[in-house]
C-alpha cells in the first residue's frame, strides 16, 4: 500500500507550505474514499487505496513527499508498550494476547455524564478523519505515522465535563495474566496512567486513534483507542484506554511516578532542553539513516506554543 504525506494546515510549522487548495482537495479525496462522513465500512469497501492516491497525486500540484511516512512494518514492529515487554522487538509477539471484543471506556469523576462507553459503539457513531503526525520517543527514535479517528475533544464534549474540571486522566487496562510486563514487574505503578489539562484536551490537534494506516489499530499500537499528542514525548501518547477520570487537581502518571526528578507532567517537545536520560536536539527517524534535528514542540509550535505562555 503507497501512503502519500500531504501536509495539513497545522505543519506549516515544520518544513513544509501547503497552499489551501492541497487541503481542501484532500478532504475532497477523503470523503470519496468515506474516511471523512461514512466510516469504516466505507472505507473497507473503497476500491485499491494506493490507486486511488496516485490518482490524487496527480491530479495535485502538492509538494507530497511519499517517502515520510515510517513504514507499518517498522511501526508494528518496534514497540514501547510496556505492560508487554520492555523488549521492544518482542512487544507485538506479546501483545496478540491482548483481548479487545467488548471493550469498554469507564468515563468517572467531575463529568456531568460518567458511564461506560461501549468502544465499537462510540466508533460507529464517529465522522473519522485520518491525521498524518510525527510520533518523538522521549528515547530520541521518531516515526510518521498516519492515523485514523477523531480529536480527542469529540468524546470530551459528549461527556460534557463539569467546570471543576482541570485535568484528564487517562489509564490504561490491569491484566497481568495477559500483560506479562505487569506480572513480571509487579511492583512499577500499573495501570499505565497518563495526563492533559483540559486545554491541552480541547485542543484540535490531541487525537483519539482507532486506526493506522487505513486499518484497525493492532494491539502493539493500542488497540482498541489510543490518544495521540503529537507535541509532547510519545509517553503521554496512552495506548488501550480503560478509562477517562476528569479530576480537579493534576494526576500522578506511570513516569512522574517511577521518576519525578526525570518526568514531568507536561512532557513537551523542547529539543534545547535535555529531557529524562538524553540529550534532545537530534532524533533517529525509524526506516531512516543517521540523525535529524528535532523541531520545537515536535513541529508544532504554531499551533501548540500559545498553550504555554
Ligand atoms: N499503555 C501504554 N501506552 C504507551 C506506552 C506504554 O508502555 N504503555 N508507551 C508509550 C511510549 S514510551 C511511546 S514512544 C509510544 C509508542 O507508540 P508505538 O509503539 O505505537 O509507536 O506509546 C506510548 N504509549
Ligand atoms: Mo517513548
Amino acid at each position: 500500500m503507497t501512503w502519500i504525506r500531504i501536509p495539513r494546515p497545522w505543519e506549516v510549522s515544520g518544513r513544509e507550505v501547503t497552499p489551501e487548495a492541497v487541503f481542501h482537495g484532500r478532504r475532497d479525496f477523503l470523503k470519496k474514499m468515506g474516511i471523512l462522513g461514512a466510516g469504516v465500512a466505507a472505507l473497507a469497501a473503497a476500491p485499491s487505496l494506493a490507486g486511488l492516491s496516485r490518482a490524487f497525486a496527480q491530479r495535485s500540484a502538492a509538494p507530497v513527499n511519499p517517502n515520510s511516512i515510517t513504514p507499518e512494518s517498522l511501526t508494528g514492529r518496534f514497540n514501547n508498550f510496556y505492560e508487554f515487554s520492555a523488549d521492544k522487538g518482542k512487544v507485538w509477539r506479546q501483545a496478540r494476547d491482548l483481548k479487545t471484543a467488548g471493550w469498554t471506556v469507564r468515563v468517572l469523576g467531575h463529568v456531568a455524564r460518567p458511564g461506560e462507553l461501549d468502544v465499537s459503539q462510540l466508533i460507529r457513531g464517529w465522522s473519522l478523519e485520518e491525521r498524518v503526525y510525527r510520533l518523538r520517543c522521549v528515547e530520541t527514535w521518531s516515526a510518521v505515522i498516519p492515523w485514523r479517528g477523531v480529536p480527542f475533544k469529540e468524546l470530551v464534549k459528549r461527556v460534557d465535563p463539569l467546570s471543576s474540571a482541570r485535568y484528564v486522566k487517562l489509564r490504561t487496562f490491569l491484566d497481568p495474566d495477559t500483560a506479562t510486563g505487569q506480572h513480571e514487574r509487579f511492583w512499577e505503578p500499573w495501570p499505565y496512567t497518563e495526563g492533559l489539562t483540559m486545554a491541552e484536551a480541547m485542543h484540535d490537534l490531541t487525537f483519539l486513534a482507532e486506526g493506522m494506516y487505513g486499518n484497525g489499530l493492532n494491539p502493539q499500537n493500542g488497540a482498541p483507542l489510543r490518544l495521540v499528542v503529537p507535541w509532547k514525548y510519545g509517553f503521554k501518547s496512552i495506548k488501550s484506554i480503560a478509562s477517562i477520570e476528569f479530576t480537579d487537581r493534576m494526576p500522578e502518571t506511570f513516569w512522574t511516578t517511577i521518576s519525578p526528578l526525570e518526568y514531568d507532567f507536561s512532557a513537551n517537545v523542547l529539543p534545547q532542553t535535555p529531557y529524562a536520560r538524553w540529550a534532545q536536539q537530534y532524533e533517529r527517524p525509524l526506516g531512516r539513516e543517521g540523525l535529524t534535528p528535532t523541531l520545537p514542540y515536535n513541529g508544532y509550535a504554531d499551533a501548540v506554543a500559545g498553550l504555554y505562555p
